[in-house]
This record gives C-alpha cells, sequence and structure tokens, in this order.
C-alpha cells in the first residue's frame, strides 16, 4: 500500500486521469462495484481547532450510543454556535462590515445527501436549518431572507447574534475600517467536524460567521459542498478552515477526498490540496488554509500552509488535541 501511495504521489494526476481507482473492481460483464474498505477505528470523530475539544465531547454522546454520526456532528458543531465567547461562529460571532451577523453553514451525510445556508442572520444553529434543508426540500442551499423565512417557519427562534464583546470589536474596526479581510494564521475559529459511527457510516458539518468584517453578502467556503466540507461514505471525508476564497478556488475538499479515492492517505490527501493552493496562488506566504480528513477504515490526517493549525480527535483511547503538519517553515 506504502508504495502504491508513494507511486500515487508523483503522480496523482496521472493515476486520476487513467480512473485508477484502488478500489473500484469489475466483475466480468457486471456493473462496476465499489468495495468499501472495513472500518478498523469506529467510531471516531475530528473537529477544527482546539474548541473541537468540547465539540468533539458532544459529538462523541451520541457515537458512544451507536448513534449516527449524522446527529453526532450536528450535536458536536451545537458546542460552538452556541458559545458567545467564540468571536467567528453563530452566536457571538463578530459581523460584517455593516454591522450584520452573518452566518454560513452545510451538512452533508453518509448517503451523499447534503444541505446548505449562507448569509443567514438571526439564528444560534445555522447547521440545523442545513440540515432541515437537505431533509425537508427538493434543494441544497437556502441563503439570505429566504434562509430566514425558512428557519422561522419551521421553529426556529430569531435571535440577535451581534454580543456586546462583538459589537465592540465592531466598533473599534469601524475606527480604521481597513476593508481588507485579515486572516488571522494562528488562530481561525471556524468549526467542521467529520465523524464516522459504529456502523461505519461517515458524516460532517462546518459552521461558521466568516471572515470578521467582511463585505456584506460575502458568502465564504463554509456552506459551499465541495470547498469546506465533502463526504463520499465510500472513500472518506474532507473539512476545511482558513481564508475560504482560496478553499472555494481550488474545491479543496472535494480534491482531498477524490486524492482519498486514488489511494493517498488522509495527509498526503491534505499535503497535496494545500500544495495546489501554494503552487497557483504566489500569495499563499499571507493566507492560512487547514485540510483535516478521515477515510474508511479510520486514519486521519491533516495539513495547513502555516503553523499553528491543530484539531480534536475522540476515538476509542480518548479525547486530544494534535498539532497539524504544515508547508511554511518560518
Ligand atoms: C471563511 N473559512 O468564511 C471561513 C473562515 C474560517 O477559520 O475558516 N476561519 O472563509
Amino acid at each position: 500500500m506504502q508504495k502504491r501511495r508513494e507511486f500515487i504521489k508523483g503522480s496523482v494526476l496521472g493515476a486520476a486521469a487513467l480512473g485508477l481507482g484502488s478500489s473500484v473492481s469489475q466483475a466480468a460483464g457486471g456493473p462496476r462495484k465499489q468495495e468499501v474498505p472495513r472500518a478498523v477505528n469506529k467510531p471516531l470523530v475530528i473537529s477544527t481547532w482546539k474548541f473541537g475539544i468540547e465539540a468533539n465531547e458532544a459529538a462523541w454522546k451520541v457515537l458512544d450510543k451507536k448513534g449516527r454520526a449524522l446527529d453526532a456532528v450536528e450535536q458536536g458543531v451545537h458546542v460552538a454556535e452556541a458559545d458567545p465567547s467564540n468571536t467567528t461562529v453563530g452566536l457571538g460571532g463578530y459581523p460584517d462590515r455593516d454591522g450584520h451577523v452573518t452566518l454560513d453553514s452545510c451538512i452533508m451525510d453518509e448517503k451523499g445527501n447534503c444541505g446548505s445556508v449562507a448569509f443567514l442572520e438571526h439564528i444560534v444553529h445555522p447547521v440545523s436549518v442545513a440540515r432541515k434543508v437537505m431533509e425537508e426540500t427538493p434543494h441544497v442551499m437556502l441563503v439570505g431572507e429566504g434562509a430566514l423565512q425558512f428557519a422561522l417557519a419551521n421553529g426556529f427562534e430569531k435571535t440577535n447574534l451581534l454580543t456586546p464583546k462583538a459589537e465592540k470589536a465592531w466598533k473599534n474596526w469601524l475606527r480604521e475600517k481597513n476593508y481588507e479581510p485579515v486572516i488571522n494564521i494562528e488562530n481561525h475559529d471556524t468549526i467542521s467536524m467529520l465523524a464516522l459511527d459504529s456502523q461505519g457510516d461517515m458524516s460532517g458539518a462546518c459552521t461558521t460567521s466568516g471572515l470578521a468584517f467582511k463585505m456584506h453578502g460575502r458568502v465564504g467556503d463554509s456552506p459551499i459542498i465541495g470547498a469546506a466540507l465533502f463526504v463520499d461514505n465510500e472513500v472518506g471525508g474532507a473539512c476545511a478552515t482558513g481564508h475560504g476564497e482560496f478553499v472555494m478556488k481550488t474545491l479543496g475538499s472535494f480534491l482531498v477526498v477524490e486524492l482519498m479515492r486514488q489511494g493517498l492517505s488522509p495527509a498526503e490527501a491534505c499535503q497535496a490540496a494545500v500544495e495546489r493552493i501554494v503552487k497557483k496562488y504566489p500569495n499563499y506566504r499571507e493566507i492560512q488554509v487547514g485540510y483535516l480528513a478521515m477515510n474508511k477504515q479510520g486514519e486521519y490526517g491533516s495539513y495547513a500552509i502555516h503553523k499553528g493549525f491543530n484539531y480534536a480527535v475522540y476515538d476509542q483511547t480518548g479525547n486530544r488535541l494534535i498539532d497539524s503538519a504544515h508547508y511554511v517553515n518560518r
């Protein structure tokens, strides 16, 4: 396997172009059949940043009772969404440059279903609205006023998400009005989470208030399926944090999953997706992107442009924080 991975690492595009999937078999004359690898490390939940530890605890409560990964990721990211001290997710998130807290979120299940909301205001748990979009509409994505109407019609409460702390930070920012979206390389707070349940099924979720003081109407990668989140239950899942424009430009999470499909490990696939950004965008030193991935065997890994990205892992051996490998050595 290692040999194959090394070979593929050097010729990922070639392998992809040739369709050399590692787990595809074809019975003579029969339909193409995917051999689904047996999960060995399950249940398992991984999530971005230090506060992933607390979020994992909530997700683990579901997984430990043999619950569904989809419920685990929803319950897990709820913790960050409801935390007013967290300034880039849900309640307490920093507003856009006009003072509105606008939220982006998505969720994806083991059957390939997905739901998403973007530019949504006044709702503490956008991930649950995203789940309702997935489960109760024929659509994938609702945005802005329409997403809010849908949420209110489905019993979500309208809440003022702008906390005094966030309002104060915004008013300080207004003094200089620096419209450049500044991404703090050491400290992002978007939560992206992937879980593998006892049945061996995988789901993921992502939720954020996005870049602080962004332009009104700006939507990042976090609600875009394939950018900040992608799950293919036959292969694995990937998610992202960081400067969303670069994740969107390279459709990073989809890329990571497709590279795992070609035989790369989660860590190798994340590294290749970061290297794609580095290769294409000369200003990569000014931005931070971190990818996190797991495969069906319950292997996981990550890679970021800069030092400072970490993620939380909870499996049978406990809940812990891991520092990600990174590209730039400062
Ligand atoms: C965005 N990706 O809106 C989000 C921000 C983020 O850690 O992840 N910050 O671009």
